[in-house]
């Protein structure tokens, strides 16, 4: 099976040998590492390879511009730590249903594209999906290209490095090449696991979810002789910030945390001048994601610092026809929403026909070296896409 051929390239790209974690950040070695493998996956079945605007990479199977085509595949990057699964599987298990495909005999009736998204994950620059975002114009190209990493090198100079133009941006031509998306994705949730029913399953929805920052002024003094009642800490701030942020998803049912976090100057015996602290909320139901932002934003705002949306998703439904008709082709397998953002609720936000394959995951942990899946539900997966795509692609355009 290509799989494990497809599955063992990438095993050891960008993975980081103290933790076992993944590091594939957007436009780093690692990330152009992950476009060879791509590339040549792509050139080794005679798939025409374009990479649109935004720096995604599109393989075809047949002439994209004879009429919309179906597109399958994912994302290659991670977040820091990622685990294997996140993104690859959908990429490695798209070359593999093509190949399956191909084994059958069977010919497409429609043109058959893999993709992978750039930075899905915004583990750099901060803005998750990023390049879809911008191939569909929901990222503003003079935003993005201003983002700045850790070590405050902007997207536009990575892309620069590259060796990509800034030229980013809506790309029309790409977006009518897309007739339906269907995305395999490891499930990041215990879903499956808990139903012990199918090793697949078909995504209903993606929930809202948003990146916020808050912004906690302070001042910096000396750790040792500055008196308590002098002191302007901004991380009793922070402390309060996380403690919230759990407990008002509590009462909201839905998801918080701080993942992320940035202390200036980050001296031991230095009293903090300031610290920018990240917010990812998330859950079924827009008004409840909102009701804990806005505890979050006052508690912000009364410790005299902003509270500033990066990036905000809608809850994105996907197609329902589409979904109903992957439902069926395999069999009646579980519907399950996602807390999980991907691009292919990017894409549905646009209107294109989306749906979303999950891959059981027997411990539902995800953004984590510890992240895994069984083979043979890897496989089920492999079987579960072809069966789909062929189906798929025998239907009229
Ligand atoms: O953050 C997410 O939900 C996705 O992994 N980018
Ligand atoms: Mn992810
Ligand atoms: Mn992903």
């Amino acid at each position: 099976m290509s799989f494990d051929e497809l599955w063992a390239d990438l095993s050891d790209v960008g993975r980081d040998p103290r933790s076992g974690g993944y590091r594939r950040f957007a436009w780093t070695r690692a990330d152009a590492e992950l476009r060879e493998w791509f590339a040549g996956a792509a050139a080794r079945r005679g798939l025409d390879v374009t990479v649109d605007r935004c720096g995604n990479q599109w393989a075809w199977w047949g002439d994209p511009d004879t009429g919309p085509g179906i597109v399958t595949g994912s994302h290659l990057d991670s977040v820091p730590d990622g685990g294997a699964f996140d993104g690859p599987l959908g990429v490695v298990s798209a070359f593999a249903a093509v190949d399956a495909l191909r084994d059958k005999g069977f010919q497409p009736g429609r043109p058959l594209g893999v993709v992978n998204f750039c930075d899905e994950e915004g583990a750099r620059f901060g803005i998750a999906c990023a390049g879809s975002r911008l191939l569909t114009g929901a990222l503003a190209p003079e935003r993005a290209l201003a983002l700045r990493d850790a070590d405050g090198v902007t997207m536009a100079d990575a892309l620069a490095a590259a060796g990509r133009g800034t030229d980013v941006g809506r790309d029309d031509e790409t977006l009518r090449r897309v007739g339906a998306f269907v995305e395999l994705h490891v499930e990041q949730g215990r879903g499956l696991a808990d139903l012990d029913a199918a090793p697949v399953a078909v995504a209903s929805a993606i929930w809202p979810h948003g990146r916020f920052r808050a912004d906690l002024p302070g001042e910096a003094n000396h750790a040792g002789t500055t008196r308590l009642p002098d002191r302007r800490d901004p991380t009793l701030a922070y402390a309060r910030l996380v403690l919230a942020a759990r407990d008002a998803a509590e009462r909201h049912d839905a998801v918080a945390t701080c993942g992320k976090v940035r202390v200036e100057p980050n001296g031991v015996n230095a009293i903090p001048s300031h610290v920018t602290a990240w917010v990812d909320a998330r859950g079924p139901r827009e008004a409840d994601v909102r009701a804990v932002l806005g505890e979050l934003s006052s508690l912000t705002e009364r410790a005299g610092g902003a509270f500033v949306e990066e990036s905000w998703t809608a809850e994105t439904p996907f197609d329902a026809t589409l979904r109903d008709r992957l439902v069926a082709t395999l069999s009646g397998v579980p519907v399950l929403a996602t807390g999980a953002g991907h691009d292919a609720g990017i894409l549905a936000a646009q209107g294109i026909p989306t749906g979303m394959i999950f891959v059981r995951n027997p411990t539902g942990v995800s953004h984590s070296p510890a992240e895994f899946a069984e083979r043979a539900d890897c496989l089920a997966g492999v079987t579960a896409l072809t069966a789909v795509l062929e189906d798929l692609l025998g239907a009229p355009a």
